[in-house]
This record gives structure tokens, C-alpha cells and sequence, in this order.
């Protein structure tokens, strides 16, 4: 009977086998350029509207570097097989070795790895989502948003009889809007400021957003709604509050 060797000299004995540090190597290459890169995206996006924007591009930036290690040791084995343990010639290939499955320690590295991977992720997203409800509660300016095959109308409860197709917004002011649809399943998504919700027939749903940056910028219909379904955006103009009451009182509405 063998004693079993301590989990040092295992893991020494390991270290010296060449696919472990050539899969060790790819992998280590492969996650650093993962993590360089994982600011891209929220870059490309451009600069956000909202806080809850700057919530969802820095959830995809932790997000993309919490993945990137696992995404690179995925890449580095099957880079490493391609590389080193492919089949040439003619003849049958060589038996395969003892399957991952079997192997007590692998699985368990894998096991603990995910999960605390995946607590985080659970633990962070819950916490940011947290921090924009919490950021949007106080007096919201409420917006009735309602869709239909294949244009917004926004509508302004609280201003009296304003109704307008694109949607003007006063700057660093919460707004709730209740989102239904007179026809199909829409999804009103304002692109820079982070947020998307359905619009679905004969019920509201909502969303809450503060407009922290002043200009214009894009709603889009974010679910496959019909011919025009690419047709059906507009234009959110974030005013100041003096220009955001002209607008009401000039549409036939009162502060
Ligand atoms: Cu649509």
C-alpha cells in the first residue's frame, strides 16, 4: 500500500510537468490580456447619462475581469490541445488519459472557484442595483411611456395634458416612468442612461433613472416588434429645469 504524499510534493511534482506549465503559461498570457482589454466596452459605449449607466458599465468591466480567468483557462487547455496533443498520422490515436471527472483535486479547485466567482458576481450585482433604486426614491417626475407598433409616446401625468413623441427630461431631477404598449411586446430602452424595461399590453411596468448630463440622446425599442421594429426610436432631450418648464407651459401644460 502507498502512503499518500503531502499536497506540497504533489503539487511540486505537477509544476515540473511540461503541459501544466504550458497550459499554466497560456493561461496566464491569455487572462492579463483579458484584464487589459476588459475596460474597452464601457469605453466604446461613450460617456454615461446617469448614475445607474455608470452602475452598468462598471458592473461590465468586474463582471468581464471576475470571467476572464476562467474564460482563459478554457482557452489555454484547448489552445494547449490543439498545440501539443494533436493526432497526426494515419494510425488510431492513443488512448486517452484519466478523465478530468476522476481527478479529486481538480474537481474541488473547480467547485470552490465557481462558487466563490459566483457569490460575488450575486453579491455585486445586488449591491449596485441596490445603490440606483436607492439613488432615484426621492420626488420622481413621473412619465407615462407607452409604445405601439412603431413610435413612443410620452405622456406627463403631473403636468397636465403634455403628450409629446420625443421624451424631454429636466437634468439631475428622478424620474419614474410607466412603461405599457397599445399593441405588441416592446422594450423601452434609453441607450445612455443604463436603463430597459418591457412594454407589454394592458400592463405597466417601471423604471426610475436621474439624467445627471445634459444634451440629447437615444430611446430604442429593444424587442423585435414588428416590420419597422428598426424604425422605432427617438430622442431624449436632457434640459436644464427653467427650459424643461418652457417646454411644458409652450405644449399646453403647467409645473
Ligand atoms: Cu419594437
Amino acid at each position: 500500500m502507498t502512503t499518500p504524499q503531502p499536497f506540497g510534493v504533489r503539487a511540486r511534482a505537477w509544476s515540473r510537468r511540461p503541459e501544466i506549465r504550458g497550459i499554466f503559461l497560456i493561461w496566464a498570457v491569455l487572462t492579463a490580456l483579458l484584464c487589459a482589454f476588459a475596460f474597452v466596452p464601457s469605453r466604446i459605449m461613450g460617456p454615461a447619462a446617469s448614475p445607474t449607466m455608470d452602475a452598468v458599465k462598471a458592473t461590465m468591466t468586474v463582471f468581464t475581469i471576475a470571467a476572464a480567468p476562467v474564460a482563459a483557462f478554457v482557452w489555454a487547455v484547448a489552445l494547449y490541445s490543439l498545440l501539443r496533443w494533436r493526432h497526426r498520422g494515419s494510425g488510431p490515436p492513443e488512448a486517452a488519459r484519466p478523465s478530468m471527472r476522476t481527478n479529486r483535486p481538480a474537481t474541488a479547485v473547480w467547485l470552490l472557484v465557481s462558487s466563490v466567482l459566483c457569490v460575488f458576481l450575486l453579491v455585486w450585482g445586488l449591491a449596485e442595483m441596490q445603490s440606483v433604486s436607492r439613488a432615484s426614491a426621492a420626488q420622481p417626475l413621473v412619465v407615462n411611456v407607452t409604445g405601439q407598433q412603431w413610435v413612443w409616446t410620452f405622456s406627463y401625468p403631473g403636468q397636465g395634458r403634455v403628450e409629446s413623441d420625443q421624451l424631454y427630461l429636466p437634468v439631475n431631477r428622478p424620474v419614474l416612468f410607466h412603461v405599457t404598449s397599445n399593441d405588441v411586446v416592446h422594450s423601452f430602452w434609453v441607450v445612455q442612461m443604463g436603463i430597459k424595461v418591457d412594454a407589454n399590453p394592458g400592463m405597466t411596468t417601471t423604471t426610475n433613472v436621474t439624467p445627471t448630463r445634459l444634451g440629447t440622446f437615444d430611446v430604442r425599442c429593444a424587442e423585435l416588434c414588428g416590420l419597422l421594429h428598426a424604425d422605432m426610436q427617438t430622442t431624449v432631450h436632457v434640459v436644464d429645469a427653467s427650459a424643461f418648464r418652457s417646454w411644458v407651459v409652450g405644449n399646453g401644460g403647467h409645473v
